[in-house]
């Protein structure tokens, strides 16, 4: 019998009402890319941890009792992608889960969250960063920033980075298990209107570099925009470079249509406005083969 139906994607994230990060951003993004959308949640927060005050409900025994329900259900998944986890606990139990149910071919997607700007998030120590590197080692894919990055090798955090530099950790971090390994917001050394998204797939041996403009504004959320479509456009079988391309392009466009506003910046992009643009196929694509 002919049985047809969409994909599903497992998105573990927490749920912050103000701020327009994590399943705010992921839920709708992914859903307006085709796929069905089954949040595990994290932790349920009055506004992300960029504001000096939030509440934080940890959901971490909601989450055993969610992936046991799943488990009666025998629940299936094409992809397993995370995002922010609020305990070292969590981090352990997600790792379980996407042993325990991925199957081949499915893709797994970890987008390490742990900080920006060189620091940690508030509420975030060491041994989230230990749990965190057990966990990236279950990964297809991994989409770190250069924070995240320094504290995934435990490095210390700089400023500016050379191409070779960032081959090397690319492969440093490949070797650790997953096959895809994409950098994010790589400041290009003497030119500050410009950022790069780097990355490296080990299944063909090459290096991808995607260079967009850089307006002088940082807006929580933008790590989970990026995440998100890229997982999203490789689920609708699009390479490596493309998935970059199209990600950059959109965070690109979301920053653009906020950028004008005179509005405060921990409230994200403005999305919503743009988000019908990932109907339309790529026009320019900008991405290099380093
Ligand atoms: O965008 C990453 C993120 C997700 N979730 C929460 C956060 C942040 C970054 O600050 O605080 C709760």
């Amino acid at each position: 019998m002919y049985f047809s139906r969409t994909k599903r994607v497992v998105a573990i994230h927490d749920l912050s009402g103000i701020g327009r990060v994590s399943l705010g951003v992921v839920i709708p993004i992914l859903t307006s890319m085709g796929f069905q959308v089954s949040a595990l949640p994290t932790a349920i927060l009055s506004n992300h941890t960029q504001y000096p005050n939030f509440s934080f409900l940890d959901l971490t025994n909601e989450m055993r009792k969610i992936i046991a329900e799943w488990r009666k259900l025998g629940a299936e998944f094409d992809t397993f992608y995370s995002g922010y986890l609020g305990s070292s606990e969590q981090i352990q139990i997600v790792k379980d889960f996407i042993l325990e149910f991925r199957k081949e071919n499915n893709l797994v997607v970890i987008d390490p969250v742990l900080g920006d700007n060189g620091k940690l998030y508030t509420g975030f120590d060491i041994k989230i960063v230990e749990e965190m590197r057990r966990l990236v080692s279950v990964a297809d894919v991994i989409t770190p920033n250069l924070t995240e990055l320094s504290y995934l090798l435990d490095l210390p955090y700089e400023k500016e980075y050379s191409d070779e530099k960032l081959k090397e950790y690319l492969l440093a971090l490949s070797a650790k298990g997953p096959s895809i390994v994409i950098i994010t917001s790589v400041p290009v050394i003497d030119n500050p209107h410009q950022t790069s998204v780097y990355a490296y797939n080990s299944r063909g041996n090459r290096f991808w570099k995607v260079t967009c403009p850089y307006l002088p504004a940082h807006y929580p959320g933008v790590g989970d925009t990026f995440a998100s479509v890229v997982t999203g456009a490789m689920m609708q079988g699009d390479s490596l470079p493309v998935a970059l391309d199209r990600a950059t392009q959109f965070c690109y466009q979301g920053i653009r249509a906020t950028f004008g506003y005179e509005y405060d910046q921990r409230e994200g992009i403005l999305f919503e406005k743009v988000l019908h643009n990932l109907d339309v196929p790529i026009q320019i694509s900008t991405y290099e083969l380093i």
